[in-house]
């Protein structure tokens, strides 16, 4: 098995961003030697302080809603070719969008047109992000330390942000849910395409092909749970799901991580290595 996972609502308690329910799943699959890859709107240094607080080492991740993935180089998945990940020894990085600056000068070209703030996370300070959150102002810093996309924190009914959809492809850009917030990338960014490029990456590693299972809870997991051979959408805080027409979708009673314990609990009891 090959397992990815969104991180908020989905692994993390949707207030709290504890991660406390999950972990000792988390260890169970460690030690079946099923890799976990972390498939996030969140960055590489939320990621990485995430994987410290849980002792997890060695294993990709998929940063910024997809736009990069990083993968430790001893992890021995063949890499040639990758750029050194910034700020990471012993790692390397594929961008697969578009560099943060470049996104901003589009974005205000947006802002110019259509006369939308488009607040985000440039616009606000680490304390401002730690009150609209609930993260501590530490991770809220981490939050803002962004490569590959910027988040918006604008509150928008959903008829404007689909006009807004239209100006962002006409910049060369994309917009994605992701429950709280919206992260924009560069067009043809998503978790969907980073996880098939992670599945490959295994693939190629092992010879055969595996078995891949994904979760999450919101409109950005949509691509990741498209990827998957087993796909699960964990239910909201509100006990409901998220609005997504995807084939062949399992949807778990269980909110966020008590979900995410369920989908795999059925997964270890299955007795299934690969
Ligand atoms: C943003 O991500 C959430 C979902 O994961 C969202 O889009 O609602 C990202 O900026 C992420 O980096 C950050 O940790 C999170 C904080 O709620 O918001
Ligand atoms: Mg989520
Ligand atoms: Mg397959």
């Amino acid at each position: 098995w090959l397992v990815f996972t969104d991180l908020d609502g989905t692994l993390l308690e949707w207030s709290s961003y504890s991660p406390k329910i999950a972990r000792p799943g988390l260890l169970r699959l460690r030690e079946r030697g099923v890799p976990v890859v972390f498939c996030s709107s969140k960055t590489a240094t939320e990621q990485r302080a995430l994987r410290q607080e849980l002792g997890i080492r060695a294993i990709p991740a998929i940063v910024e809603n997809g736009a990069a993935i990083i993968v430790p180089e001893s992890t021995g998945l063949p890499t040639a070719g990758w750029e050194p990940a910034p700020g990471e020894p012993g790692r390397r990085a594929l961008a697969l969008g578009l560099p943060v600056a470049e996104i901003q000068t589009r974005l205000d070209r947006v802002r110019a047109r259509t006369g939308q703030a488009l607040r985000g996370y440039r616009d606000i300070s680490d304390a401002d992000l730690a009150e609209l959150t609930g993260l501590s102002v530490e991770s809220a810093a981490r939050a803002r330390q962004r490569d590959f996309s910027e988040t918006l924190v604008e509150v928008l009914d959903d008829e404007t942000w689909a006009q807004l959809d239209a100006e962002f492809a006409r910049e060369g850009l994309e917009c994605r849910h992701g429950g709280r917030f919206h992260t924009v990338t560069g067009a043809g960014t998503d978790k969907g395409r980073a996880v098939r490029q992670v599945i490959e990456l295994y693939e190629s590693a092992y010879g055969r092909s595996v078995q891949s299972v994904g979760l999450g809870d919101s409109a950005n997991d949509k691509p990741l749970l498209e990827a998957v051979d087993h796909a699960f959408l964990l239910a909201l805080e509100n006990g409901s799901w998220a609005d997504l027409a995807t084939d062949g979708l399992h949807r778990v009673g269980g909110r966020g991580p008590y979900g995410w314990v369920e989908v795999v609990d059925g997964l270890l009891d299955d007795g299934t290595d690969d």
